[in-house]
Parts: C-alpha cells; sequence; structure tokens
C-alpha cells in the first residue's frame, strides 16, 4: 500500500514529502490546490479543509507533526524513530514545542513579508513576532551545545519535524547571529539530501 501525502511543496505539506524521502518509503504526492481545500472530495480526507493529510491504506491523519511521527514510527527502520520512550518523548517535545513556539511568530513575519501587498502589511505585529523569537531560539541553542542533533549524534524526527518549522527563518533571513548552534544544526539538517530532494 502506497501512502499518499496531500498539498503542494511549497506549504507545511513539505515536512510529509521530506521524511518519506528519508524513510525511502513509495508515496504518492497528491499536489491538491489551494482552491479545492474546502471541496467535499477533500474534505472526506481532512475535515478541516487543509493541508498536509495523509493516507495510509484505511487510516487517515491530519496534523503535519502528527503525521510525521506516524509515519517515522511505523516505517522508521533507521533510526528517524528512537527506540527508547524517553528519547520518543523528546521527539514528541519538540515538534509540540516548535508548533507552540517558533511556527507562530515565524510565520507571522514570513507571510507579511511575501504574501501580504505593502498596504496591508502590520508592522507592530512583525515587531512582535520579531521579539518573540529571540526567547525560544536560545533555548534551542542551549540544548544542541555540543550535540549535532536534538538527541545527541543521529538525525531524527526530533530533527526533520523542529528544522521543517525552523527553515522559514532562511527566507526572512532571520538573524541566527547570537544563536550559532541553531544557525549550525539547521543548515545540517537543510543540508540532507531527502530534503532537498523533496523541494524539487
Ligand atoms: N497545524 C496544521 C496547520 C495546517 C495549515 O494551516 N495548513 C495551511 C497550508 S500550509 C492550509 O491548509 N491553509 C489553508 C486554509 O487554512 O484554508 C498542520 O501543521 O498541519
Amino acid at each position: 500500500m502506497t501512502v499518499k501525502i496531500y498539498g503542494p511543496t511549497a506549504t507545511r505539506a513539505m515536512r510529509a514529502l521530506w521524511i518519506v524521502r528519508e524513510l525511502g518509503i513509495p508515496y504518492e504526492h497528491v499536489p491538491i490546490e489551494m482552491k479545492d481545500l474546502k471541496g467535499a472530495e477533500y474534505l472526506k480526507v481532512n475535515p478541516n479543509g487543509k493541508i498536509p493529510a495523509m493516507v495510509d491504506g484505511e487510516f487517515k491523519l491530519f496534523e503535519s507533526m502528527a503525521i510525521n511521527l506516524y509515519l517515522a514510527a511505523k516505517y522508521g527502520k533507521n533510526g528517524l524513530f528512537p527506540v527508547s520512550l524517553e528519547d520518543q518523548a523528546l521527539c514528541y517535545q519538540w515538534s509540540f514545542w516548535g508548533m507552540t513556539e517558533v511556527e507562530k511568530p515565524l510565520l507571522t513575519i514570513l507571510i507579511d513579508q511575501f504574501m501580504t501587498p505593502p498596504d496591508k502589511r502590520k508592522p507592530e505585529a512583525v515587531t512582535e513576532a520579531q521579539n518573540a523569537l529571540p526567547k525560544p531560539f536560545a533555548v534551542l541553542d542551549g540544548a544542541l551545545k555540543n550535540r549535532e542533533y536534538l538527541l545527541g549524534d543521529s538525525f531524527t524526527v526530533a530533527d526533520l519535524n523542529l528544522a521543517s518549522i525552523c527553515s522559514w527563518a532562511k527566507p526572512i533571513k532571520f538573524d541566527f547571529g547570537p544563536f550559532p548552534n541553531v544557525a549550525a544544526w539547521l543548515q545540517r539538517c537543510l543540508d540532507r539530501p531527502a530534503y532537498k530532494a523533496a523541494r524539487k
């Protein structure tokens, strides 16, 4: 059975497209367009009318982080999903943390810079978002001190999920000067062949 991933590459679907490449499993990419998300057909896949969504046989799942944690747990034979309960919990921790602490401010800036006409931009919201980022990035920088990846020496779904969120810092040219460990880790993750292949 082939896993189906719904959503264009230039969206959060990229996260799922990255992990299927890392896992080396067969998959079908359904690049449903934004205009079709609220159509009856797609609402049967994801009743939220959002992307990404994943279908694995009869099983349907939405929420990008849940999709990736599921795929890693089910198909991860190469250490992408760690063995110990504690390490698995750390994968949940960094995935949820990325969604709650980092994603919104980065997205606010990204949308303002690239998807909002100049007369509709909200500099105050951007300033608030910029002010929100140093605190979590300082935490992340500390967590990455003297280690290549979040859990230690090897790349896991924790890195993939969090790096997929932090990748939005690149187009907005976020200044990682004060966070050199984050900058090096992010580049390490985004240099992976599976990431590059998924972006094509
Ligand atoms: N928390 C969700 C967010 C899903 C989401 O908002 N996706 C965007 C595209 S990146 C979307 O579907 N937007 C269309 C809409 O909200 O109508 C996840 O991570 O999967």
